[in-house]
């Protein structure tokens, strides 16, 4: 029996376990990924570990996401983060030069490889036939210094993509075509694998819009083959070195198969408030927008913006719309520079941002109250560009440039011809200038720099033996890092200084929350479907325990949320009937005894003392996780390692597995 894509990178990088779905794997990791937000604790992690250097051959930090300061903070971050980059030795991309993930597959990935980081759309270089998988800064301090990457081996969905994509269709018209298929839940604990003839006729940048949001279906990762498109990609990119092919065997299996007709596929809009909930552009063409951004990690590629472009050609943008562009990279922002576009799009009335995440994590370009957005990124969460209220549509370029002109949802169709687009093609040539790219080796005489802005990590104690707690906030389902974190410029600038930052705990939800827990000492939260749903931002986890949450006790958990949970000392529960979720009511007491004990079981009784009932729940755990947990979280749990003489830097912990 042959080998799939994922089974043929995960086998080639297995350092323990075997290839069995559910087993515990342990994998050697290529190349991590931290950025501005996620690499403060990452690197605040080395220092509190007293890691000397980096030693994964190839680590990134990229400067792209916190570039809006509006005081000292987040600079404090950028020059905190960049004396890390020289201390412990990491290529560092400067801001202005991209945004991580389109520069990692564009300049850095290699097909066959494995890259572990702190960002949860790490999946996006997938579209390069790699492996790319998000985790918690936390997780990747430990990665950074050697230990390889374990997990569960995953089910394989291979979705089949057959036939052509219509003219005026785009690629994130398939992936919000998949997401109304399988929902935000449908790729949870699997890699999603696409193939078949469909695969064929689409480019690596648009592959990269299909794998990147693969992470709002839930999946752990998304992998294309390594094909004749990726050699042309990284020939356009004068990476050709890097090239090897690498295809599914004919006789392979997959867990699942999910076949798309591409042919089928329209014009799709995610509506407000989740990706999945897609319809055809053609339905909405009566909503009135204010607001329309181009750009992200999802669209921001030559082609996406070229073709945004060419439908603004010789026209204005509506009067009472807001046209805003942001390419991806410096280098697309360079090429469509040279060829044009940004003059085609000027002259129609658009505002060019910088190169970065911005209005798509809530940077600046918050919409006015109950305004409409229309964006080509890849969440549309209450909350996350900034405005609760603002209802955000999710779509690509041509439809959202479309839209820019009519100032309603609208298709490029009906504002240009279609073959118009199609003189749009992926270069055989992209401008190579890898000067924002600076590559630090490893410098022990380097001080970290540590202004005012960056804070201490608080660690939780060990593990209670008893828990006594009140139910501080029951929600409902899908609760995401974002409304548990709010996404904005005001709490983005505090990512490294926690006190300040969990004074906007759940915020967006319920703005009393961080008195309440203050008030309250110990508490527990109570939630449903796909909690912590979202990014692999760690601060949805160590702010709740940096004011006494003990405990999240969900329908389901999200992947990376529940590791993060795991990190910070926070036991992540699941009801075990789930109808017992409707016998706990925000301000319940509720009495676990002797948890040390019952998580060798995996199973925890929890007594509600408000409602006189008691209420079983469940939490699968290595023996790794629980020793973490018992320790009081990933800091402690190493600490201890140490110094029982079990760890010394730079030497993988994961002795257990
Ligand atoms: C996001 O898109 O939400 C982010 C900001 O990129 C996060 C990373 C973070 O919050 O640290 C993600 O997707 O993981
Ligand atoms: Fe940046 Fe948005 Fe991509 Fe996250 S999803 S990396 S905030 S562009």
């Amino acid at each position: 029996m042959g080998y799939n894509v994922a089974e043929k990178i995960i086998s080639s990088h297995l350092v323990n376990g075997s290839m069995t779905t559910g087993r515990e794997i342990s994998l050697r990791v290529d190349s991590t990924l931290v950025h501005d937000l996620s690499g403060l604790l990452a690197y605040i992690g080395f220092e509190s570990l007293d890691i000397p250097s980096i030693v994964v051959s190839k680590p990134y930090t990229f400067l792209d996401h916190n570039l809006i300061s509006t005081d000292h903070q987040s600079m404090d971050g950028h020059v905190f983060i960049r004396s890390a980059a020289k201390k412990y030795g990491s290529f560092l991309s400067l801001a202005g030069n991209g945004i991580c993930h389109s520069l990692y597959y564009s300049r850095f990935g290699v097909p066959g490889t494995l890259l572990i980081g702190a960002d949860s759309h790490c999946s996006t270089a997938g579209a390069l036939g790699m492996l790319g998988i998000g985790l918690g800064g936390l997780d990747i301090t430990v990665i950074m210094s050697g230990e390889p990457y374990c997990m569960k081996m995953p089910p394989i969905l291979n979705i089949h993509l057959t036939g052509i994509l219509p003219k005026g269709c785009c690629a994130k018209d398939i992936i919000l075509t998949i997401l109304n298929k399988i929902s935000v839940k449908g790729g949870i604990g699997k890699i999603i694998e696409y193939n078949g003839d469909g695969v064929l006729g689409l480019t690596v940048p648009q592959r990269a819009t299909i794998a990147n949001m693969g992470a709002e279906t839930g999946a752990i990762s998304s992998v294309f083959p390594s094909d004749q498109r990726v050699r042309e990609f990284l020939e356009s990119q004068d990476r050709m070195e890097c090239f090897n092919q690498l295809l599914a065997d004919g006789e392979c299996c997959y867990s699942e198969i999910l076949e798309i007709d591409l042919g089928t596929v329209c014009p799709m809009a995610a509506m407000p408030s989740m990706p999945d909930n897609a319809a055809p552009v053609s339905a909405l063409s009566d909503i009135r927008v204010n607001q329309v951004y181009i750009g992200s990690c999802a669209n921001g590629s030559y082609t996406d913006i070229a073709r945004a472009a060419k439908v603004l050609e010789g026209k204005r943008v509506h009067p009472d719309v807001a046209l805003l562009v942001s390419p991806g990279t410096r280098q697309v922002f360079q090429m469509l520079l040279r060829d044009g576009y940004i003059k085609m799009m000027v002259d129609a009335g658009a505002r060019i941002l910088e190169c970065g995440c911005g209005p798509c994590i809530g940077l600046g370009q918050a919409p006015p109250t109950d305004g409409v957005s229309v964006r080509t990124s890849n969440r549309n969460y209450i909350g996350r560009s900034g405005t609760k209220s603002a209802q955000v549509y999710l779509t690509g370029t041509e439809t959202a440039a479309a839209t820019a002109v009519t100032g309603f949802l609208t298709q490029a169709c009906q504002v240009v011809g279609l073959d118009v687009l199609e003189q749009v093609s992926e270069p055989t040539k992209y401008i190579i200038d890898d000067s924002m790219v600076q590559a630090f080796t490893h410098d022990p005489t380097v001080g970290l720099i540590k202004g005012p802005g960056i804070k201490p990590m608080p660690v939780a104690g060990r593990l209670d033996k008893d828990i006594d707690a009140t139910v501080i906030l029951k929600t409902g389902d899908g609760i995401t890092t974002d409304d548990i974190i709010p996404p904005s410029a005001e709490v983005l600038a505090l990512r490294a200084n926690i006190p300040a930052l969990s004074e906007y705990l759940f915020n967006n939800l319920d703005c009393g929350f961080s008195q309440r827990a203050r008030t309250l000492g110990n508490s527990i939260v109570v939630g449903g479907e796909n909690y912590g749903q979202g990014s692999s931002r760690e601060h949805a986890a160590i702010a709740p325990m940096f004011l006494g949450v003990k405990a999240v006790l969900a329908k389901s958990i999200s992947r990376i949320h529940r590791s993060n949970l795991i990190n910070y000392g926070i036991l992540p529960m699941t009801f075990t009937n789930p109808c017992e979720y409707n016998y706990i009511e925000q301000g319940d007491e509720l009495s676990i005894i002797n948890v040390p004990k019952q998580l060798e079981t995996q199973s925890i009784l929890l007594e509600n003392k408000t409602g006189k009932r008691a209420i079983t729940a469940t939490i699968v755990l290595s023996e790794r996780e629980r020793n973490i947990l018992l320790a009081g979280g990933l800091l402690p749990y190493i600490r201890a390692k140490r110094h029982e003489g079990m760890w010394s830097s730079n030497e993988p912990v994961r002795k257990d597995y």
